[in-house]
Parts: C-alpha cells; structure tokens; sequence
C-alpha cells in the first residue's frame, strides 16, 4: 500500500523469489484497508538491513511484522530477537524440500523470543495477513467490523454442491 498513510504492518521476505508467495499476504492487508508496507530483507544477504529494520519497526509505528523465508529461513526468528513487536512467520516453499526446511527453521524457536508460524506457502501468507488484522483488530473496531465482514463474505461465498 503507497498512500500517506502510514504502514502498521511490515511485510517483509528473504528475497524477491518469496513475493509471489508474500504477495497474498499484502494482498490480504490490502483488501482489509490495513495500511502495510513490502521490504525485501535477507537475514543472510542482507545482515545489516535484517538489524535496522528489525531494529527501527516500532519506532516508525509498526505494530505487526510478517516475515517469509525459504530454505534455511532465519528472518522470522532474527527480526523477533531484535523486536518486541509480534511476527509472524511464513515459511516459503523451498524447491529442494518443499518447505520442510523453512517451516522447521521457523517454528522451531528457542523459548524466550518467539515468532508465530503460519502454513507452509500462499496459505500461510494470506492467514499471516488476516492474523495481523486481527491483532490491530483488538484496538480498531472498523478494522474489526471489516474483518468480519470479510469473514462472513468467505463464509457465502461457500458453495454447497460440490460439483
Ligand atoms: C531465502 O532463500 C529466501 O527467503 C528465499 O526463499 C530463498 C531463495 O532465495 P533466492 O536464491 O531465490 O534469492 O533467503
């Protein structure tokens, strides 16, 4: 979202290769009128980015951060331990292990800094979104009142013949 308004979530991923899964995420702020922004931030390639940011999110106003990696996927748990704002973890869908590798690496944080997992994939991009608006949802009752709206419109928009 590039409006005036500023973003209350930062969604952020490992690489460029990682947005058309982050992009559902976005997609789904978006659609919520949650006001987001997008960064690439690599934990590995980008260590010094990874740290500004991580470090600077509260005090630029984000209250949520969505982090996505793939493979050896550190940037969820990196940008928790600099931050003691909630992030939320989606881990992208690896070619070599179809994201075993980055939903363990993930999920499996030591006690003490923790990142909220979601599933593996576009899935768990789009729940990360609606978690995030839930979370702002808890002070904003037009954000709540949108959501379930939003909730309620998926529910209609369930067919019951199968076929
Ligand atoms: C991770 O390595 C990224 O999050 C991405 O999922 C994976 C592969 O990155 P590229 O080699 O496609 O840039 O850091």
């Amino acid at each position: 979202m590039t409006n005036d308004i500023a973003p209350l979530v930062g969604v952020i991923m490992g690489s460029r290769s990682d947005w058309e899964t982050m992009r559902h995420a976005a997609e789904t702020l978006t659609a919520l009128g949650v006001p987001h922004e997008t960064r690439v931030v690599s934990a590995h390639r980008t260590p010094e980015r990874l740290f500004d940011y991580a470090r600077g999110a509260a005090g630029r106003g984000l209250k949520v951060i969505i982090a996505g990696a793939g493979g050896a996927a550190h940037l969820p748990g990196m940008a928790a331990s600099m931050t003691a704002l909630p992030v939320l973890g989606v881990p992208v869908e690896s070619h070599a292990l179809k994201g075993m590798d980055s939903l363990l690496s993930i999920v499996q944080m030591p006690g003490g800094i923790p990142v909220g997992t979601l599933a593996i994939g576009r899935a768990g991009a789009i729940n990360a979104g609606l978690l995030a608006a839930s979370i702002l949802a808890l002070s904003d009752a037009a954000l709540a009142a949108r959501l379930s709206a939003w909730r309620a419109a998926q529910t209609e928009g369930v067919p019951h013949d199968p076929a």
